[in-house]
């Protein structure tokens, strides 16, 4: 925690101090995934849907040599106007030597959340095993999933990108130890749309169920993730056809295109296509559920904390 590499928001660390739930935030979403203005949209949705249950947010990212806790200012501005590079938790360690302005994925927010010691992120969608269509196989799978196989994190979302494969992407969940918990659910969703006839590894009704899953995991000397899932809020959600067209669009652009993308960005270049071919339709569906995630994240956050507080000292996990 007094790690010298770490650059702690004054805010986020009176709440560690405090114990006050802290939820860890993702800011490639801010950098890459939203064009703006939806991007600052999302910064206040994601941190409103913390704060609307008593959490605190903390955005993750590097700036100037270190791994910042709680993203804020002229630095949150620069993210959101110029951008920043992507970073996976491979990158994390250059983008710090060299200064850079680094915006974590999911891979890279869970390196700073665990670095942190905080329990709860949210997230819109994780990364995963791309779609053949993109070669014959792609060979491209987000890193997000290794790292959730070696963080001992909840992380909340709205499943795996619709652009993805999402049979293959739970698969390797699967063999990656990672449970995937349902809130409320009993189907793993698909980002953009509430339904994929996929199947979760459990389901849970309330934050303090996942808390306790969560936590039983932990004391068993479990590395992994949980990964909960819910769909979009009810409203929000996409038509799974209108979806499908539009992945097909995006996928056809992606692996013919005279500006064919390669790696890190294959899943930005993706999400913007899958944009235009939605009418737009897609950035709602993304910013509503990246409020909704950030509200259950902070429900779970609340719950954990009053999980740990029930324990008698000495017993309690970390
Ligand atoms: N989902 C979105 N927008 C995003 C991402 C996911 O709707 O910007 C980002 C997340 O940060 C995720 C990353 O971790 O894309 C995955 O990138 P890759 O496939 O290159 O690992
Ligand atoms: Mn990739």
């Amino acid at each position: 925690m007094s790690n010298a590499m770490m650059a702690w928001n004054p805010e986020v660390a009176s709440a560690r101090d405090a114990g006050t739930p802290i939820v860890a935030l993702e800011s490639s979403v801010l950098a890459q995934g939203l064009p703006a203005p939806a991007n600052r949209e999302a910064y206040r949705l994601m941190c409103a849907g913390v704060r609307s249950v008593g959490a605190v947010p903390a955005v993750t990212a590097t700036v100037g040599g270190k791994a910042v806790v709680g993203l804020d200012g002229e630095a949150l501005e620069r993210f959101l106007s110029v951008g920043a590079m992507k970073a996976s938790a491979r990158d994390l360690g250059y983008a710090i030597a060299s200064g850079r302005d680094g915006s974590t994925t999911v891979a890279g927010a869970l390196a700073i959340a665990t670095m942190a010691g905080l329990d709860v992120f949210a997230t819109g969608g994780i990364g995963g095993v791309h779609r053949a269509a993109l070669g014959e196989p792609s060979f491209d799978e987000s890193a997000d999933l290794l790292e959730l196989s070696r963080s001992s994190v909840v992380v909340v979302c709205a499943g795996a990108k619709s652009i993805l494969d999402l049979a293959a992407t739970l698969e390797r969940l699967d063999s990656y130890g990672v449970a995937v918990i349902g809130y409320r659910t009993e189907e793993f969703p698909g980002f953009f749309t509430a339904s994929t006839g996929l199947p979760v590894s459990a389901t849970a009704n309330s934050a303090t169920e996942i808390a306790r899953a969560f936590l039983a995991g932990r004391q068993l000397g479990r590395p992994s993730a949980v990964l909960v899932v819910q769909p979009p809020p009810t409203g929000a959600a996409l038509d799974p056809r209108l979806v499908e067209r539009a992945v097909r669009v995006a996928l056809a652009a992606a692996a013919t295109g005279p500006n064919r993308p390669r790696g890190a960005a294959v899943t930005p270049f993706l999400l913007a296509a899958v944009e235009r071919a939605t009418g737009g339709q897609s950035l709602a569906t993304n910013l509503a559920l990246l409020e909704s995630n950030a509200r259950l994240a902070g429900e779970i956050a609340v719950a954990l904390a009053a999980e740990n507080t029930r324990r008698p000292l000495g017993s309690r996990p970390r």
